[in-house]
């Protein structure tokens, strides 16, 4: 093929799958919506704003004006098929980009230069390296006053592990970027709204500013090509092709970042994209070979699970070799995921039925009942091994959520599963102790587009409150205490009478029942009453809470041998119990959790005032490993501090700080704050 538009001679074949990333608002949406208007898969291209853009097509996305989850869009350019796999900025929503960036070919990283954001830039940046994803930087929004492109690189490059290597340089006029020159082809465009960029002469101050950026994006090439930095020492220009090879090879070895610039909102730059990924991009044999897929059967890797009102649920797949189609039974590792009934090809919300699916295709599979996000499908008689498996980061914020009307239970709990199925990074955890279902997610944002989800699309009306905290309480003096039950009422009385020795026993060990009883005062068959009638009076401690670290022993009773039974036992040491716990200075336990947090190291001592400010003990302070610029702080803390300390750590992190926590210990809590719970109980009751 000619040189001419940068046409690589090993240009990749079959058809792509590209991801959009990048931090929170950059473009990403709106750069997809310019490419499908750039490439005549819609009409008109819609914007954020009016709502109208082909990504964000769901009721949340469009009411939050944010992706709140993946977009997926096929269209054709230059007879090539691909898709495009637009991916939330929101790191409560970031398990979608994890989970489907495995199977793309490359990824657009949408970004501006904001120092920001960077942190953010770099979390993504670190997902991408880590799966070895060639990438490309967009700088967005070149068109706002603010952008400086040639201070961009030195605020961005912190972010990528691997040298960023600038492509084009913005061509000024009036202060507004009127266009750019390509730094591999060294010719001027100025950029047409909604059109292709007009060719313009290259001469005067443009073009020593071209010689010199030239200069160095060949010079970060040359590190990895001995033949052109020979001929860079010796000042002979490069073959326009081998510049454009060593792009090519580059990228896709993961030893640069190429950075492409444009205006997503005018389709500027957009089509300057579309070619460098027409021939930079690696396709599907490569993809394949990296996630260890040498053809033979037929597999594929689900990267998301939707379920629509239309065709029910369905299982957005890349086909990583052979065909897959109507008809086919597909198996996972763990089990048989369901019989394709229809493949589709998709445009946001829109989905057209279309042939079988085959080796690059991304398409949506319908009916697969029992496939998941992060499936590796096979159609082969024997179940694949699964070729990669993306966890969700822990959970940091839960709400407690029930039906408003207790006939919608049943309707929740279904509505919870297909929640569950279409976002793994929401957990669900029954609490048999308080009846409550605690929906567990990534932070704020995630769990207020849940319930909208639960409430909106699936049909629940919910109540939602902050879940219960797991307060116990204790004692710290031993008592003796009688329980005597005794009732006279016509024939048959009741009559049980226990003396109990209640004593505090060292923090978690539980409860403890000894029988003490000597020469039968309180007979044998009747103790295991008494033992049930105390297990249930500790249930509900004096304070309110469950009681804990306590021996009960009984050491004496009388009984009566018509009047005496079970129940009369059973109750009798139940009073021994309520009796007895008031006098035996009663104390609250909080639950203590260890608490690891990671940010970018200029917000640590943020974090230090946040974890005082919350009760917590600091334990220490260390870098976090692999992680340049990042620091980690451990903390011992309550329970009820970390319920909502992630919107703390969010807002002094530009939104990239977490933890995760674990149960330490349970501490005794005392003064004004265990009062307030106390009280708070109370009126609850
Ligand atoms: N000035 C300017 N604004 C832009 C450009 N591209 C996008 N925007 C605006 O930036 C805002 C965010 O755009 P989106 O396309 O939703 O960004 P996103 O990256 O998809 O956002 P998330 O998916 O929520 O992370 C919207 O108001 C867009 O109109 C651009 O090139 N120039
Ligand atoms: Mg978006």
């Amino acid at each position: 093929m000619a040189a001419a538009n940068g046409n690589g001679g090993n240009r990749a074949a079959g058809p792509r799958c590209i991801a959009l990333v990048g931090p929170f608002q950059s473009g990403k949406t709106t750069l997809l919506e310019a490419i499908l208007a750039r490439t005549g898969a819609i009409q008109r291209q819609g914007t954020i704003e009016a709502g109208t853009t082909v990504g964000d097509a769901s009721k949340e996305a469009r009411h939050h004006k944010m992706s709140v989850d993946l977009s997926v869009a096929t269209t054709t350019f230059m007879g090539d098929s691909y898709t495009f796999v637009d991916c939330p900025g929101s790191v409560e929503f970031i398990h979608d980009m994890r989970a489907a960036l495995p199977a793309v070919d490359a990824a657009v990283v949408v970004c501006e230069a904001d120092a920001r954001k960077m942190p953010q830039l770099q979390l993504i940046m670190r997902e991408l390296e880590r799966h070895n994803i060639p990438r490309f930087l967009f700088l967005n929004k070149i068109d706002k006053v603010e952008t400086k492109v040639m201070e961009a690189l030195p605020i961005l490059q912190p972010a990528s592990r691997i040298p960023l290597v600038l492509r084009q340089l913005p061509i000024w006029k009036n202060d507004i970027v009127s266009g750019f020159v390509d730094l591999a082809l060294e010719r001027a465009f100025v950029y047409k709204e909604h059109a292709a960029s007009e060719v313009v002469p290259l001469e005067g101050e443009e073009l020593d500013r071209e010689k010199t950026a030239r200069f160095s994006m060949l010079e970060k090439l040359a590190d990895h090509d001995d033949e052109l930095m020979e001929q860079l020492l010796e000042d002979i220009p490069p073959p326009r092709d081998k510049v454009f090879d060593d792009l090519a090879k580059e990228l896709r070895e993961g030893l640069v970042v190429p950075v492409l610039m444009g205006v997503a909102t005018r389709t500027n730059g957009v089509l300057r994209l579309l070619k460098a990924l027409r021939h930079e991009a690696p396709g599907i044999d490569t993809t394949a070979k990296r996630l260890g897929v040498n053809g033979g059967e037929p597999v594929a890797y689900v990267l998301k699970t939707l379920n629509t009102a239309h065709a029910g649920k369905v299982s957005v797949a890349r086909v990583l070799s052979g065909q897959i189609g109507d008809g086919v039974t597909l198996l996972s590792p763990e089990r048989e995921a369901g019989r394709v009934s229809g493949t589709f090809k998709m445009l946001g919300a829109n989905s057209e039925k279309r042939g079988p699916a085959t080796a690059g295709d991304t398409v949506a599979l319908g009916k697969l009942d029992h496939a998941v996000t992060g499936d590796t499908l096979s159609a082969g008689k024997q179940a694949p091994k699964a070729l990669i498996e993306v966890r969700p980061y822990p959970p940091v914020l839960a709400i407690a959520v029930s039906a408003k009307e207790r006939k919608d239970d049943v309707k929740l709990g279904q509505a919870m599963h297909k929640l569950l199925d279409e976002d793994p990074s929401i957990t669900v955890v029954h609490n048999a102790e308080t009846h409550e279902v605690v929906m567990w997610g990534q932070g704020e944002m995630h769990l207020r587009v849940a319930t909208e989800r639960l409430a909106e699309r699936f049909g629940v009306a919910i109540t939602t409150r902050r879940p219960t905290v797991g307060y116990r309480e204790t004692i710290k003096k031993a008592v003796q205490q009688r329980g005597r039950h005794k009732k006279q009422s016509g024939g048959h009385g009741q009559f049980g009478d226990v003396v109990l020795d209640i004593k505090p026993m060292p923090r978690s060990s539980g409860f403890k029942f000894e029988d003490k009883i000597t020469g039968g005062v309180v007979p044998r068959n009747y103790i295991p009453s008494v033992e049930e009638g105390v297990i249930d009076a500790l249930k509900h401690g004096p304070l309110g809470f469950p009681v804990v670290d306590v021996c009960v022993a009984l050491v004496d009773g009388s009984y009566h041998t018509v009047d005496s039974s079970d129940m009369a036992f059973r109750t009798a040491g139940r009073i021994g119990i309520v009796e007895g716990l008031p006098q035996c200075a009663p104390v609250l336990l909080e639950p203590i959790h260890l608490v690891e947090i990671v940010c970018p190291t200029e917000a640590t001592a943020k974090m230090n005032a946040i974890l005082s400010g919350r009760r917590g003990q600091i334990l220490g302070f260390d870098t976090r490993e692999g992680w340049d610029g990042w620091d980690m702080v451990r903390a011992k803390m309550p329970e009820s501090e970390i319920g909502d300390l992630i919107i703390e750590v969010r807002s002094a992190t530009a939104g990239v700080g977490s933890f995760v926590f674990k149960f330490d210990h349970m501490a005794e809590l005392t003064g004004k704050t265990a009062d307030q719970i106390i009280a708070a109980r109370r009126a609850a009751e």
